[in-house]
Formats: structure tokens, C-alpha cells, sequence
């Protein structure tokens, strides 16, 4: 019996999920795309809501955007439709912009409600960022070539799983340079080296970055460094 009535349960459910599905999607009736970080010049027109009729209407818009935050970025011509960009949208603080469109006849009784989605399109304007500014580690003395030494991580917050967010480890300088030394950095951020351990040298700087390869990428996030100090054993 229990059993029987959780079934219930979940098609009504499924069935209610599919109702506010399709009223949702009928309520959108049309949709743009800001990218952003656009340079302007502001203001620019993004496109046009037409509703026809055969009688005079003006158009009102509220919502994300407009009267919400972000406020002032968009506004609509009252008797035209046309959408205007006053300012700049961020991506990374705002992926769409919902709207409310009213189109109401001359005596402001209402004609028309619907909704408008502004998609926010992702640029690569954040370069990958080392959770930490200095990883610090003493090194044993009876570590071993190939062993892992420490774990860096970095992250970069434009959109995910796309070029913009994509990118490998580098490291770019050991300082002091040791020969018969090698520091390789692995995929995961692992460091590890190869040869052997000089323990007449005390401190040792390891220059990394996080490089993108994406041809897209802007100039500023050409590779970013974070020091990463390693201290040979001090036993010594
Ligand atoms: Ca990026
Ligand atoms: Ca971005």
C-alpha cells in the first residue's frame, strides 16, 4: 500500500514538473544575448519585441536588468520595441536577465505580459588564480626522484568546461637553477623532480604559472605566476 502511494506521489510530481516546464517555456516569448564586457559605445540597440496590433499600444519592461539589478542596463522604446544596452553586463555575476514585457493600450489598461531572457554571453577576461600566493614545503631528506612533492591548484572562473576556463600548469623558473635538478609539474598540479636533491641549496623558488590555450585569449591572461617555495631539509 505504501509503496502504491509513493508511485502516485511521483508521477503527480512528474506531471506537475512538466505543467511549470511548458508554462515556463511558453511564458519566454523571445530571447537575446548581451556579451559581455562590451566596450560600447553605450547606448546600443540589441533588438526589437514587436507585438502587433491594430490599434496604438506602448511597451513597458521590468525585471533583471531594468529595475532590478543589475539596474540600468537595458531599456525598451515605448512605441518602437527596441531594446537598448546602456552598460556593460558581467558574466560572471549574471548568466541571464529576466524580464517582464507589458505592452498596454493608451487608456494603460494592460494587452500584453510575457517574458524576455537576455542570455549573457562568457568572454575570457579572467586569467587561472593559484589558491594560494606561496606554497611552502621541507622537503625530507630521503625524498625520492618521481616522489610528489606538493600540489598546487589554481582555478579560473569564466564559464565552465569551455576554452576560456581551460588551462595547464607551468613552471616557467627554478631559482637557483641546480644542475641535475628538475622540477616537472603533472597535469593535476603534482610537482615532483628528477635527478637528485642538492641540500647545499637551502631555499629553492619555483616560478608557475597557469597558462590558457586559447587563441582567444585576451593579452592580460597570458599566463599568471604564483611563487612556490620549496625548502630543502634543514637538518642538513
Ligand atoms: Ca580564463
Ligand atoms: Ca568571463
Amino acid at each position: 500500500m505504501l509503496r502504491f502511494i509513493l508511485l502516485v506521489y511521483c508521477l503527480s510530481s512528474a506531471a506537475n514538473s512538466e505543467l511549470l516546464s511548458r508554462h515556463r517555456r511558453a511564458w519566454i516569448i523571445d530571447s537575446f544575448e548581451i556579451e559581455e564586457g562590451h566596450p560600447g559605445p553605450f547606448p546600443y540597440e540589441l533588438g526589437k519585441v514587436s507585438v502587433d496590433r491594430e490599434y496604438q499600444i506602448y511597451f513597458e519592461l521590468h525585471g533583471q536588468g531594468v529595475d532590478e539589478e543589475p539596474m540600468g542596463v537595458i531599456s525598451i522604446d515605448e512605441f518602437s520595441g527596441m531594446l537598448n544596452v546602456h552598460k556593460a553586463v558581467d558574466y560572471e555575476k549574471w548568466h541571464t536577465l529576466e524580464l517582464r514585457f507589458e505592452a498596454r493600450k493608451m487608456d494603460i489598461s494592460m494587452d500584453t505580459r510575457l517574458g524576455i531572457q537576455i542570455s549573457i554571453k562568457d568572454i575570457n577576461d579572467n586569467p587561472p588564480r593559484f589558491e594560494r600566493d606561496l606554497y611552502e614545503i621541507n622537503l625530507p631528506q630521503e625524498s625520492t626522484q618521481g616522489s610528489n612533492l606538493l600540489k598546487v591548484h589554481a582555478t579560473d572562473i569564466d564559464e565552465r568546461e569551455t576554452l576560456n576556463s581551460t588551462f595547464h600548469y607551468e613552471i616557467k623558473s627554478v631559482s637557483p637553477n641546480v644542475r641535475g635538478t628538475e622540477l616537472v609539474i603533472d597535469e593535476s598540479g603534482y610537482i615532483s623532480f628528477k635527478g637528485c636533491l642538492n641540500y647545499e641549496v637551502r631555499d629553492s623558488f619555483v616560478d608557475m604559472s597557469g597558462v590558457q590555450n586559447t587563441s582567444k585569449m585576451s593579452k592580460k591572461n597570458g599566463g599568471i605566476s604564483c611563487l612556490a617555495r620549496s625548502v630543502t631539509d634543514k637538518t642538513k
